[in-house]
Parts: C-alpha cells; sequence; structure tokens
C-alpha cells in the first residue's frame, strides 16, 4: 500500500470526524439543554427566583414517592367538611366528607348508611327540614395523656351545634350528634387529655331547651348558655349521650375553650364575651351588637371543674333536659364547680400551655395576650379572693391575684400556638402579623420571660395559626402554618371570592421565616391542628371483604360473591351485587313501578386503590366502594323506565363496560 494512500485515508478520517462533531455541537446548540442539566443558580434566575425563594422552595420540596412529616387536620369551613393536608409540601392529600354530603365519597348521595348518620344529627324543628350546610370550625385529634394519639378526629359545626367523630382508620365519620339544648356553638370541639370527653361551648344564648321561645327583652332571665361534655367512649368510637352533660352557664356568649394538662388537668377553660348580656336592637334606637357587647373592659373566663362536675352528675344532682342531664347553674355554683377570671376587651382565644399552667387570653380590642396562673387560680379559689359575683351569683376572682403576666404584643391578638423551646406564637389580627414572644415559669427565667421577641407579617388578616402538635403536652416546634382570611394580592384572581391563604411558616431557627402559600378555596377554615405523620396508622382496603364502615365489622347482610342475586318477597326488591374489575353482578335489575328497592353491594376487590363507584343515573344515587366495603342503597322505583347504572371510578381499561341497567316497568 503507497504511504501517500494511506495518508488521504487518515486524512479523510479525521475530516469525517471533525464534520461529525461540528453537526452533533451544532445539533445539541440548537436543542434545549437537558433539564437535569440545568444548576440550581440557573433555574433560579430563569424564573426570577431569589436566594430566599430557592432556600424556602428546599424546605418545601417533597418528591414523588416520599411522604410529609406532618398532617394537618384543617376545618373545611362553610363546606361542612375536613381538609387533610401535608406538611412541608402544603398538598392537599383528601377532603373528609364530615356534614355535607360529598359524591365522590358517596357521603348523603344514597348509601343508607351516610343518610342515617345525616338524619341521626338533623335539627328536629320543622319537619321535612335537612339540614344541607354546616360552618366548621375545631377539629380536635383525640389524645392520651395530653398527646395526639392519631386514632379519632373531631369537628364542630358552629351552625347547628353539631358535632361529628372521624375514625381515623379509614378517614370516615362514624357518628354526628346534634347537641341538646344549643342551636349553635362555638367553644367546639376540644377534648381532655385521655379524650374522657368532648367540650362545647355555646355562643349566641338562647331559651332553654333549644325550641322554646322567650321574648329577647326576656333575655337575662330566659337565656342561657351551656357548656357541654360529651362522653366519649373509645372503645367503640362513639360518643355516648347517656353518659354526657352540660352546665348551665350566663347567657354570655361562650366562646373557645380549651381543656387544662398536668397541674391543670380536671380543668376546663373557656373564655366569652358578651357580659353586658347586649340583646341588640339596632334600628330600634339600641346600640348595635358590636358597641353593645364590647362596652365593659372585662369579660369572664369560665372556669370549670369538669371532674368535679362528673361526680355531681354521679351523684344525681342534675336534671334531666331534653334527653341530657343538666347541671343547673344554681348548682354549679353551690357545688363550687364553676369560677369567673376577668378578661381584657373582646376576648377570643384560650390556649393552654404545654405544662397545663398558663391559660393565654387575648382581647381582640387589646393590645396584650394577657397570661394567667393555673397555681394562682387554685390559690385564689381556696382562699375566697374574690372582687365580686357576676348578677348569677358566680364568684369572680381577683384580676390581679390570678395574672402571671401580661405583654404587649400588637393590636388585635387571637389565638397562641407553642413550640419546644419555651416559645408562645399568637395570631395578631388587624396587624396581619405572628408574634414571637417567650413563656416565663420554667421556660425562661429572669427578664427572658414574658418578652416579645419577632413578629412577622403574614398576608393576611390571621385567625388562628397552627404549630407542629402546638397545643398538646409536648410541641415539636419546626413549622407553624397561619391560617390567614384574606389573600388579596397573593395569588393569580379568580374573581371577587379570593381563597383563603395558609402560609406555612419555618419555626425551626432564630427567625421566623416564611416558606409557602397555599390557597384554600372551598370554605373559611378557622382552626387546623397538625399532627406528626408517623402516628396516623389508617387501613389501606378494609380488612375483610363485607366490611361496612358505619359499624367498623363484617356486614352481617353484605352481598357475597358467588350469593348475588334478586330476590323479591311482595313489593320490597332485595339485590345483592358484587363489585370487581370490571363488572357488577348482577348487571341487570329488573322491577315493577313503585317496587321498594334495596341494593346491597360489595366490593370484593383487594388491590390497594381499587376503588369502584355504583351511580344509577336518573335516581340521584352515587356511592364509593373501596376495597372490601360493603354498602346499601334503598330508594323507591316510582320512576319509570330505562336507569343506566355505571361505575363511577376509572378503575380499569374496561372500566366503561363496568355498567347495567335498572329497568323500572310502568304500572299497567
Ligand atoms: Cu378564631 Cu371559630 Cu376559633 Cu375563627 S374562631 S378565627
Ligand atoms: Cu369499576 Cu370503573
Amino acid at each position: 500500500m503507497k504511504p501517500n494512500k494511506r495518508l488521504v485515508i487518515s486524512l479523510c478520517t479525521v475530516l469525517a470526524i471533525a464534520a461529525g462533531f461540528l453537526i452533533f455541537t451544532s445539533i445539541s446548540s440548537d436543542s434545549k439543554q437537558s433539564n437535569l442539566s440545568q444548576s440550581a443558580g440557573e433555574i433560579a434566575q430563569q424564573r426570577g427566583l431569589s436566594p430566599a425563594d430557592v432556600n424556602a422552595a428546599l424546605k418545601t420540596y417533597v418528591p414523588t414517592g416520599k411522604y410529609d412529616d406532618y398532617i394537618m387536620f384543617s376545618s373545611g369551613g362553610h363546606s361542612g367538611q375536613v381538609l387533610v393536608i401535608g406538611v412541608p409540601s402544603m398538598r392537599l392529600l383528601k377532603v373528609i366528607a364530615a356534614f355535607t354530603p360529598e359524591p365522590w365519597q358517596g357521603f348523603g348521595t344514597g348509601s343508607k348508611e351516610s343518610a342515617e348518620l345525616l338524619e341521626s344529627a338533623n335539627m328536629p324543628i320543622g319537619k321535612n327540614r335537612t339540614l344541607s350546610w354546616a360552618d366548621t370550625h375545631h377539629p380536635a385529634l383525640s389524645e392520651t395523656n395530653g398527646d395526639y394519639d392519631g386514632k379519632f378526629l373531631f369537628i364542630n359545626d358552629k351552625a347547628n351545634a353539631r358535632i361529628a367523630v372521624i375514625d381515623l382508620r379509614d378517614f370516615e365519620v362514624k357518628q354526628m350528634i346534634k347537641s341538646p339544648n344549643l342551636i349553635s356553638d362555638h367553644g367546639s370541639t376540644f377534648v381532655t387529655p385521655n379524650t374522657e370527653y368532648v367540650i362545647q361551648g355555646a355562643q349566641y344564648a338562647t331559651p332553654i331547651p333549644y325550641n322554646s321561645y322567650a321574648p329577647i327583652e326576656e333575655y337575662q332571665e330566659k337565656y342561657r348558655g351551656m357548656i357541654g361534655f360529651y362522653k366519649f367512649n373509645r372503645k367503640k368510637g362513639r360518643i355516648d349521650m347517656a353518659r354526657s352533660f352540660q352546665i348551665e352557664v350566663p347567657p354570655y356568649w361562650q366562646d373557645l375553650c380549651d381543656a387544662g394538662k398536668k397541674v391543670s388537668e380536671g380543668w376546663v377553660f373557656c373564655g366569652s364575651l358578651n357580659s353586658e348580656m347586649a340583646t341588640g336592637g339596632f334600628g330600634d334606637g339600641k346600640p348595635p351588637f358590636e358597641a353593645g357587647v364590647s362596652q365593659r373592659d372585662m369579660d369572664y373566663l369560665h372556669v370549670v371543674n369538669w371532674k368535679k362536675a362528673e361526680k355531681v352528675v354521679a351523684a344525681g344532682k342534675a336534671k334531666v333536659i331534653s334527653g341530657i342531664k343538666v347541671i343547673s347553674l344554681q348548682t354549679a355554683i353551690d357545688e363550687g364547680l364553676l369560677y369567673f377570671v376577668p378578661e381584657p376587651k373582646s376576648p377570643h382565644g384560650a390556649d393552654v400551655s404545654p405544662d397545663g399552667n398558663y391559660i393565654v387570653i387575648s382581647g381582640k380590642l387589646d393590645t396584650h395576650a394577657t397570661i394567667f396562673g393555673f397555681d394562682k387560680i387554685q390559690k385564689a379559689i381556696a382562699s375566697k379572693n374574690f372582687e365580686g359575683k357576676d348578677p348569677f351569683g358566680v364568684p369572680i376572682l381577683d384580676f390581679n391575684a390570678v395574672k402571671a403576666a401580661q405583654l404587649e404584643i400588637g393590636l388585635g391578638p387571637l389565638h397562641t400556638q407553642f413550640d419546644d423551646q419555651g416559645y408562645a406564637y399568637t395570631s395578631v389580627f388587624i396587624e396581619s402579623t405572628v408574634a414571637k414572644w417567650t413563656l416565663g415559669g420554667p421556660y425562661h427565667k429572669g427578664d427572658k420571660a414574658w418578652k416579645l421577641v419577632e413578629k412577622m407579617p403574614v398576608h393576611y388578616n390571621i385567625g388562628h395559626l397552627v404549630c407542629a402538635e402546638g397545643d398538646t403536652v409536648s410541641p415539636d416546634g419546626k413549622y407553624c402554618v397561619s391560617l390567614n382570611k384574606w389573600a388579596i394580592d397573593r395569588f393569580t384572581p379568580v374573581g371577587p371570592l379570593h381563597p383563603q391563604n395558609f402560609q406555612l411558616i419555618d419555626v425551626s431557627g432564630s427567625k421566623m421565616q416564611l416558606l409557602y402559600d397555599m390557597p384554600i378555596g372551598i370554605g373559611e377554615p378557622h382552626y387546623v391542628q397538625m399532627i406528626k405523620a408517623d402516628k396516623l396508622n389508617p387501613w389501606l382496603v378494609y380488612p375483610e371483604v363485607g366490611y361496612n364502615p358505619a359499624t367498623m365489622s363484617v356486614d352481617p347482610n353484605a352481598a357475597k360473591a358467588g350469593k348475588e342475586g334478586i330476590v323479591r318477597n311482595g313489593n320490597n326488591v332485595e339485590v345483592n351485587m358484587t363489585a370487581i374489575r370490571s363488572h357488577f353482578n348482577p348487571e341487570h335489575i329488573k322491577v315493577k313501578e313503585g317496587d321498594h328497592v334495596t341494593i346491597n353491594l360489595t366490593s370484593i376487590e383487594r388491590a390497594r386503590d381499587a376503588t369502584h363507584g355504583f351511580a344509577i343515573d336518573g335516581y340521584n344515587i352515587n356511592l364509593s366502594l373501596e376495597p372490601g366495603e360493603s354498602s346499601t342503597v334503598e330508594f323507591v322505583a316510582d320512576k319509570p323506565g330505562v336507569y343506566p347504572f355505571y361505575c363511577t371510578e376509572f378503575c380499569s381499561a374496561l372500566h366503561l363496560e363496568m355498567a347495567g341497567y335498572l329497568l323500572v316497568e310502568p304500572k299497567k
């Protein structure tokens, strides 16, 4: 081979490689840079993020497949439901149907079980009056020794004084009660440290019992407030009304309550806000409520010895009104189980410190947090250090004798939570800030005690705030969330009804840091509790096929595989139907106009997340059948015609074929 030929070949090779390289580089500079090769700095620059933004983003990001550290249970406000939100990702995980129909979960949309639940707590005023909404305010997780135990959740309906019990094994409502004697509530729900009782403070006083009438001129004589103690039977997972009781209190508007813990276990503290007993009447020449209710400088913190009240009830000293034992106001005074502590101007929150010794009160029209010492309260009671009695004869403890501290924190303080370092965090509504301050006593000594240390602006009009396990005996610190009423300019506009704004705050450092804004577009949440995620241990499927969530056991009437079919008994038609990917069995339900139809439906699935729905078109029915679940539908086939039924969850490739027909033959 001639040397120059070889040279030509190798030259050609070099040229070819060089050309290839040029082509390759020109292709790669034409197309976009790989997403993964972008540095954090480049991304931040492209998106206009500051270093602080990037820092916050990294603290909230939870990658796919990874879980959140904390779970928040938030009141759903007007939606009547409960929101379940992960922290720090602030991802909405679930909406739990509580008081209002929720079609996806098949709650109030045709299942016999949910209809019975809703009916059980319906307000018996007027026939056929079905409550169709609720105003949920305060969720309360069940506690053991003052700590969240992750087993149950309670939630109130302020609008109708109802309480719902949610079992955290399947995140479903198991019981709803309409509290006797009350139309509305507000100081609800709160639990005692071992969930012996679910506490409920009335708000707007009304004549007792609740469907009775008295003219507004007889407000002082006939209208009353109530503090309810609903006995929780943990084994059954139900409130036991037979062992529950209420305490009659003056017609001041009882507001939020908190149970004493540790040293103050056995006591309950409820704020109130109308010691003036103003009755409104704006337009009739009377002062409007907002002025009438705020005339006096002090209202009364209700200090209740519930352990003593329990004994008074056991001794038969309560009388039954509307089916519940009620301790009369006079008995409460005579037995020494009710005292008042003056609390400043338009009080709202009442929050007990983790050690149980301090009760923090904030006045909406005050600039202070006022802190009472439980030890001082006990001393004042023992030595009868009263500054007087209210018009009903309830002893009023001497303010200065029970006050542990008072510190100026800003205009419009509302609610307080705690961390693991001896700090308290108070929401300051009018200023739109979170105020961080030090507790005294065992937490901070000398001039470090009772000091405002920092204020952080939030956006805007903060109501409650929540910190991780921040109302228990052992708060976690780490995160707080500011629950803001107004969002104003924080989100892309969506019309004149703006979402609420949950702002996640990192409280682990020396300064509070705002991390994330989460819009809530489903109602106005009030209170939220935040629990360590690993305390929850929910089921992933129902434990056995045929499980009835209403009884939390296998239903003897559940339809069984191999036993499907239709049985007629006179006008009653009973259908036993199973559901599994991708068919219902049977697929034809043939009935006659006017028949009473019962469908027992069981999902015989065992695979996680293989949920089926069951809707009958034109009959306003939709159920959710989670793996193993059994449910029942009952209706009168009063509309003749042909009505398809189908599965409302896209459960499989043949989901659209998971269907059948209800054939209602007209009367001759
Ligand atoms: Cu302050 Cu109902 Cu707890 Cu609203 S309540 S904020
Ligand atoms: Cu079952 Cu779709």
